[in-house]
């Protein structure tokens, strides 16, 4: 069992998605993250041991290979869709409840912003940590985030913001979540924010990079 746990984690880390991926070459006809799960569930491993001990210790080197920039976007999201393949057996035992995630992680991309790809890395980042990810896309509204906090009141909030014109959107969307909901923690990320800025509208915490967003959630749920 160890050996096919061992297996799904590089297979997931090398972006293995399944059987027929020619990526990468090395790993022609092999068995990718999809099968490597569903045997890993046939032969009795627990949906939350497949992800604690293959799919998120996988992610985390992904993430941490890439904040050190010893891998790039592309192959992250190789990762992240091996990921994905794996999570296609794990997905029905989350949703039916029978296996619990860490906790709730509504993200979005604020108004007038379309960019999506970096936020859509941090999303599966994070899924791939073990939390529930509500996704509400791109051009999200203050309405859009109040109405998913009204529906999950202790979920962490990620804003994504990729234009200097929209970071002002993100300092709205920012104010209006804390007048409603003050507890709510909020994340900020995207290419132009910072830390500072960050400080300056009264968001948590600022992460560069999906992993840093991992870390950060984990803290919270320690
Ligand atoms: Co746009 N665009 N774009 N664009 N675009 C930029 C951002 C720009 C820097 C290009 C440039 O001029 N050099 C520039 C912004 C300038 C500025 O504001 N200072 C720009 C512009 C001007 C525009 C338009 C206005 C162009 C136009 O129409 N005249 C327009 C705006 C549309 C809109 O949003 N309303 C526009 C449109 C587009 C496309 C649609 C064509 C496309 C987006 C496609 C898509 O996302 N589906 C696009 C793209 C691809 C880019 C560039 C080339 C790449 C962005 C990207 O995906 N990077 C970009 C230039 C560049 O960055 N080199 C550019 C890769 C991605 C992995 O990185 O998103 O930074 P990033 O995410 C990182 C981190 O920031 C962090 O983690 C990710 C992984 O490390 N992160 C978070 C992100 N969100 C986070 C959230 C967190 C934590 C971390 O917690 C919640």
């Amino acid at each position: 069992m160890e050996d096919l746990l061992e297996k799904l984690l590089e297979a997931v880390e090398l972006g293995k998605v399944d059987k027929k991926s020619p990526y990468p070459p090395n790993l022609k006809d092999q068995d990718g993250a999809y099968e490597l799960a569903g045997k890993a569930l046939e032969q009795g491993c627990k949906p939350d041991e497949i992800l604690e001990k293959a799919l998120i210790p996988a992610m985390a080197n992904v993430g941490n290979r890439y904040s050190r920039r010893e891998i790039y976007v592309p192959q992250m999201l190789m990762s992240a869709k091996a990921m994905g393949g794996a999570m296609l057996h794990l997905k029905p035992f989350f949703q039916s409840g029978e296996t619990k995630r860490k906790g709730t992680f509504i993200i979005g991309t604020v108004t007038g912003d379309l960019h999506d790809i970096g936020k859509n890395l941090v999303s599966m980042m994070v899924e791939g940590a073990g939390w529930e990810v509500i996704d509400l896309g791109v051009d999200v509204s203050t309405e859009k985030f109040i109405k998913a906090i009204e529906e999950k009141p202790s979920a962490v909030v990620g804003l994504s913001a990729l234009l200097t014109t929209t970071m002002e959107n993100m300092r709205k969307i920012v104010a209006d979540i804390k007048t409603k909901y003050a507890g709510v923690k909020i994340l900020v990320g995207g290419a132009p924010v910072t830390m500072e800025y960050c400080k300056k509208i009264g968001a948590d915490f600022y992460s560069p990079d999906p992993q840093g967003a991992v870390n950060y959630l984990k803290n919270l749920a320690s």
